[in-house]
């Protein structure tokens, strides 16, 4: 008797696994940070090659801002506090801030 019982669900669940909200690595331009210092933090924080780092740098330098990276929260506050760091270190004033995607 009890092999023959099939038993239907009433309910299903639906796996809901909502992408994480995204978040912008800025950098920030300023008077007083050498450019080459700007691309060299780049390349060691962001892994950014020598050509992208210069031209990431240089889009700050002319426009004020420059998207460095889109990432998830963590990652984009980690990197910016990391690069931020190196900055306050050697006495520049660079900053990156971070916010989240429209
Ligand atoms: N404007 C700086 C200079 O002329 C270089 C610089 C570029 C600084 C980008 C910050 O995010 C920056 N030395």
């Amino acid at each position: 008797m009890a092999e023959n019982t099939v038993i239907t669900p009433k309910t299903t669940t639906k796996p809901k696994l909502e992408r994480p909200k995204l978040y912008k690595v800025m950098l920030v331009n300023d008077d007083y940070t050498p450019r080459d210092f700007v691309t060299m933090v780049l390349k060691a924080v962001f892994r950014m090659s020598e050509e992208t780092g210069h031209r990431v740098m240089m889009t700050a330098h002319r426009m004020g801002v420059a998207v460095v990276v889109v990432c998830t929260r963590d990652i984009a506050e980690t990197k910016a506090k990391e690069a931020i760091d190196l900055a306050k270190e050697a006495g520049f004033p660079l900053m990156f801030t971070t916010e989240p995607e429209e």
